[in-house]
């Protein structure tokens, strides 16, 4: 049987090129190919296991309304008919009740397309006049930052750290979240270049570095003003460069001047002598290139951090040659505008920040939501203080749709369920956070069971609360005219679709301050941007200490199984904690005991691993578990405070303060 071609959509930077194998109409293989040259043949684990997902038990087949109490998951098969009947009945009689904004959508990332987010749900949630979500869970303060300093400028291309000479992973831990950023690192580093891993946990980099500083979560800023600090203090200031292409650098170095190498280790307790090295290695090498991750912006310093993360490569003058610079998203690369595809302006109606979803779902809040229309998203598994959304879904007048390609844990709780498809069976267009690539892929097999795409259903429903309107793009190709006809290089781009199914960036591997400038007005670094500055407590670049009862930090990034809570249902495996030997003896708990990890918003039982992986104080649960991986049911997310970064309003999950005894 022939491969066929396609691309992998999910929350991933690396944003494959895939081959598929199909046989008698159903996948059985996928595997990388070479469209995409970051790919270079060769994808992650859980994509290759993508069939599993497909045909595994826990995949949704049909539509279905409870049967039972909320939460315990017990459904009734019926017909779309029914299904969609229902939904629009409750959605227009919320809407005369309550008004518009008692609806509230809530998703996240889903499968990552363009066309499957904002597009034709945008159309039906605008029309409707629903609660706008502020889809804020990930890389909202980073993004505010890199955009307030760079307009988020395209970032160094992940091909190109081969040419770096040192290279800093900061937050960031590629060898999960981002593997195709490996096999570059390895190469600079066979030509003798030097890596730097800022991370509390000793990843597989972290491992092989030349530095591995470990600081306390939440403490980057200091580091990040230290070293600019000691970049004035040591001359290494490129003030050429300063003076031409930036702004406010005297407001920042001002700023970091309290902040020496000696109180900045003690504060993220790390050696005050690594954290020189890292400031003289940082100061001397050239090309040097920071690959700032979103481990450092979950938490209440999140913004400031990553600002003044970013601002480092300009105070320096590491910009200017091939592999030096900076890469945080490049989300904003090719300047895709997919809501054009919407065709329905936004409105301006109340806005809810995802990261406080139980707030807003709770029966006292005002307005009330009453429908609750979930769908690229699993919020049970991976939104902050998940306990307060749990009591939402249980209220009995909220009305919950689920729209899934598996029965997630949020899904337990629908009161009624639809069937999605995945990238396999429906169109997508997808551009990327990291790779330089936007691809269209079209579906290889026909949708499992009675599964629909989010295209599908969305204008399904417009139409039978009588929202469509003559003119709206409705296929596949209208919404990818629609999206392209309002971007930048629209045009160039839907020409290089025509032709095949993937078109790459219009920048070839930028080389920052020689193709790539700011998209700043003026073209110019503002490295203390008047909006960041107000908007942040205390000023950009104040920071924060976290003080707490509870002695542990507890943080849960992305592990190697999922992507998020995708995939989460394949993993039988129960879940560990993972904690310092010394917090383990200081409490007398010993390797495999089960335990009691417990803060003011819940608790979490779990199995425990001894393992000087993570730095003392700190303990670690994957982020996206389900329900079946710990011993109660609860995860990491029920234990996260729902608090918001200094700005951007994201989620400060690597703030969760927990204590750890056995339980008994
Ligand atoms: N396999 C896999 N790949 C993924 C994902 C996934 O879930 N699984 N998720 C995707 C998504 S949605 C995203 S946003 C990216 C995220 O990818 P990454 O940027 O790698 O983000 P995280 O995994 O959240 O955290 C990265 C590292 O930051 C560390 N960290 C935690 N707190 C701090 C801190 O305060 N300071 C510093 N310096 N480090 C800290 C963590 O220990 C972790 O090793 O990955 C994407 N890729
Ligand atoms: N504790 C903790 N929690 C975290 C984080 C953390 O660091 N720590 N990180 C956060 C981050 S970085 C992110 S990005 C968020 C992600 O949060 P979510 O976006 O909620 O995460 P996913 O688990 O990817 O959920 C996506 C869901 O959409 C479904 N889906 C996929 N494609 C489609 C489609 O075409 N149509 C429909 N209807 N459904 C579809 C999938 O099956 C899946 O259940 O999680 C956050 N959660
Ligand atoms: S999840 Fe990432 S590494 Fe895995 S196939 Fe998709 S884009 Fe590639
Ligand atoms: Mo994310």
């Amino acid at each position: 049987m022939p491969a066929t071609t396609s691309a992998c959509p999910l929350d991933c930077p690396d944003a494959c090129s895939l081959s598929v194998q199909v046989e008698d109409g159903r996948v059985t293989a996928l595997d990388g190919d070479q469209r995409n040259p970051l790919t270079a043949g060769f994808i992650c684990g859980k994509v290759r296991r993508f069939a599993e997902h497909m045909y595994g038990t826990d995949r949704l087949l049909h539509p279905a309304i409870r049967d039972g109490a909320k939460g315990e998951g017990g459904f009734r098969r019926v017909t779309w008919d029914e299904a969609l009947e229902r939904i629009a009945t409750e959605l227009a009689r919320v809407r005369s009740q309550h008004g518009g904004e008692a609806i509230l959508p809530l998703g996240y990332g889903g499968s990552n397309g363009v066309l499957t987010q904002d597009s034709v749900d945008a159309r039906l949630f605008r029309r409707l006049g629903a609660s706008r979500l502020a889809r804020t869970v990930c890389a909202a303060p980073s993004g505010a930052a890199a955009l307030g300093l760079y307009g988020k400028m395209a970032g160094v291309a992940l091909e190109d750290y081969e040419h770096a000479a040192l290279i800093v992973c900061w937050g960031v831990n590629p060898s999960a979240s981002g593997i195709h950023l490996v096999p570059p690192i390895n190469r600079a580093r066979e030509r003798g270049a030097k890596l730097v891993v800022i991370d509390p946990l000793r990843t597989p980099l972290a491992k092989q570095a030349d530095l591995h500083l470990a600081p306390r979560p939440g403490t980057d800023l200091p580091i990040a003003l230290a070293i600019a600090n000691w970049l004035a203090a040591h001359g290494a200031i490129d003030h050429a460069f300063l003076r031409a292409h930036t702004r406010g650098a005297e407001e920042l170095l001002a700023r970091a001047e309290p902040w020496s190498i000696s109180r900045a280790a003690e504060i993220a307790d790390v050696p005050q002598s690594a954290l020189e090295r890292f400031a003289e290695l940082f100061g001397a090498s050239s090309p040097a290139v920071i690959r700032c991750g979103w481990g450092g912006e979950r938490n209440r310093n999140g913004g400031s951090a990553t600002a003044a993360i970013l601002a480092l490569p300009a105070l320096a003058g590491k910009f200017g040659v091939r592999g030096g610079g900076y890469t945080m998203s490049n989300s904003r690369m090719l300047a895709l505008e997919p809501l054009r595809a919407a065709a329905e302006p936004e409105t301006n109606t109340r806005v809810v920040n995802m990261n406080q979803a139980g707030r807003a779902l709770a029966a006292d809040a005002s307005p009330p939501v009453h429908v609750l229309f979930v769908y690229n998203g699993n919020p049970l598994a991976t939104l902050p203080n998940a306990e307060l959304i749990r009591r939402g879904l249980l209220r009995p007048d909220l009305f919950t749709v689920v729209f899934d390609q598996v029965m997630t844990d949020t899904a337990r709780y629908a009161d009624v369920l639809l069937p999605a498809t995945t990238f396999l069976e429906h169109d997508e267009l997808r551009t990327s956070y990291g790779a330089q690539v936007i691809q269209r892929s079209r579906p290889v097999v026909s949708p499992v069971g009675e599964a629909r795409s989010n295209l599908d259903v969305f204008g399904a429903l417009c139409e039978r609360l009588q929202l469509a309107r003559p003119g709206d793009p409705s296929t596949p190709d209208e919404l990818v005219a629609a999206v392209l006809a309002g971007s930048h290089d629209g045009e160039r781009l839907a020409g290089m679709l025509a032709e095949g199914d993937v078109a790459f960036a219009t920048i070839e591997r930028p080389i920052q301050f020689v193709s790539e400038f700011p998209r700043t007005p003026d073209r110019k670094v503002d490295l203390c941007p008047a909006e960041l500055d107000s908007a942040a407590p205390g000023g950009l670049y104040h920071y924060r200490e976290l003080v707490s009862r509870f002695p542990l930090s507890l943080v849960s990034p992305a592990s190697r199984k999922t992507i998020s809570s995708t995939f989460g249902q394949l993993d039988r495996r129960p879940a560990r904690l993972v904690m310092h030997p010394g917090d383990a003896a200081a409490r007398g708990l010993v390797d495999g005991v089960v335990v009691r990890v417990w803060n003011e918003l819940g608790e979490v039982h779990v199995s425990l691993s001894v393992d000087d992986l993570v730095r003392p104080g700190v303990v670690m649960l994957p982020k996206g578990l389900w329900a079946r991986a710990t011993k109660n049911g609860a995860t990491a997310n029920s234990l996260s405070p729902d608090e918001l970064t200094d700005f951007g309003g994201g989620a400060t999950f690597n703030d969760a303060r927990v204590e750890v005894e056995l339980l008994g």
